[in-house]
């Protein structure tokens, strides 16, 4: 047994649950250097927060998280609340001296999201450590992704087209929910969805978008309110509520080392559950992923022979890929848990060994200033919008 990890957790529903999976599966499938607990669950609702405890395996639970930050039997604070908590909750944790893992899109806003950053950064000088959650990073088919990448297996990035594709509000009848409330949520796909293909996209480069051009759209103005929540979208009830977020984002985007760019980020692609496509052409390759098959890597080596050129389905399930080896046999494919479960391993490393886990807030809040240039190029008529600090 290691040193205990002592996790206090803000927020138990759909991303409360999978940070909650992760935390009890890493120690079981990875050697871990701190062994995380999970000490206590909290959520306004007391009782509600109580049960959570009981289904996620927390536990205690409690109600205020200012009080659970202020313990002394608390070593890291997991944000998974809506965006428009997460600054507050971070910063008085980082402050207090816990490390902090908060979810995506890192705010709601870019001054949140510097201010986020920056306590990061005062923290960080004092050994304490924060991590943003864009957990595809660590699905093995993007890690491997990124190694072709870094290692100039596709040489010189000249395209870039991404997409993230979802239906879960295709139908206008799906009711309200805090994600279609731009007080909560800060933005609707843009931020929800497409703040994972900004991040995923500047990871696999190694760079940073410097500018965009940009149009969103609200297809369903109002909206059923709910009668009750489901994960994402609940059953509809009586009355109505305004949507107040884009249900579609669209843009076009310049990479710093001169690659072009196209990112789609819907809630409305009918059929498409949770299809994050990206596909990049280098000067000596390209590569392409989808989520919707999460276990492959698709990779054509412009090396290779015209007569038996072709893209390569690599099925990213060798004991060798990233992550994998700790998993089931070869063939044997994982899942979108997992990711979660790599992010929680990464992070644990990282502070066993006093170093920056990754993504930073720093890199949050370069994510930030994408959302944030997209928005102002689409209220602008599409009108290129130039990132500031990104070169
Ligand atoms: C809903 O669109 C959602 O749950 C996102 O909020 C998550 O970040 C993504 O992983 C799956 O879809």
């Amino acid at each position: 047994m290691t040193t205990p990890l002592r996790v206090a957790m803000v927020g138990h529903a759909f991303m409360g649950a999978a940070h909650s999976h992760a935390w009890r599966t890493a120690p079981r499938f990875f050697d871990l250097p701190l062994t995380p607990e999970l000490a206590v669950v909290v959520g306004r609702d007391a009782d509600r927060a109580a049960a959570a405890a009981d289904r996620l395996g927390w536990a205690d639970s409690a109600s205020d998280w200012r009080e659970v930050i202020a313990r002394d039997d608390v070593d890291l604070v997991d944000v998974c609340t809506p965006g428009d908590t997460h600054a507050e909750i971070a910063i008085a944790a980082l402050e207090a001296g816990k490390h902090v893992l908060c979810e995506k899109p890192l705010a709601n806003s870019v001054a949140e999201a510097q201010a986020m950053a920056d306590a990061a950064a005062r923290a960080a000088e004092r050994g304490v450590f924060a991590m943003v959650g864009f957990t595809y990073r660590r699905v093995p088919a993007i890690a491997l992704a990124r190694q072709l990448v870094e290692q100039g297996r596709i040489g010189q990035v000249r395209h870039v087209r991404a997409a993230y594709l979802q239906d879960w509000i295709a139908d206008p009848q799906a009711p309200m929910s805090w994600r279609l409330e731009a007080d909560k949520a800060g933005s609707g796909a843009l931020g929800d969805i497409g703040a994972h293909v900004v991040d995923l996209t500047q990871h696999i480069l190694g760079e940073q978008i410097t500018g965009v051009a940009a149009t969103l759209e609200t297809f369903v103005k109002e909206r059923p309110l709910p009668s009750s929540a489901g994960s994402l979208s609940g059953t509809a009830g009586e009355g109505t509520g305004t949507v107040s977020v884009d249900d579609a984002a669209l843009f076009l985007a310049r990479f710093s080392g001169g690659a072009l760019a196209t990112f789609e980020a819907t809630r409305f692609a009918l059929g498409r559950k949770n299809a994050i496509r990206i596909e990049v052409n280098g000067s000596a390759g390209s590569l392409a992923f989808d989520f919707e098959d999460m276990n492959t890597l698709h990779f054509f080596d412009g090396a290779d022979p015209d007569e038996t050129a072709g893209f390569r389905r690599i099925v990213v399930t060798e004991p060798g890929h990233p992550y994998v080896g700790h998993w089931w046999p070869a063939g044997h494919g994982l899942g979108y848990e997992h990711g979660f479960t790599h992010q929680v391993v990464d992070l644990v490393h990282a502070l066993a060994e006093g170093v920056q886990p990754t993504p930073s807030f720093a890199d949050g809040l370069a994510v930030q200033r994408v959302l944030d240039a997209v928005t102002r190029s689409a209220a602008d008529n599409s009108t290129y919008t130039p990132i500031p600090g990104a070169f």
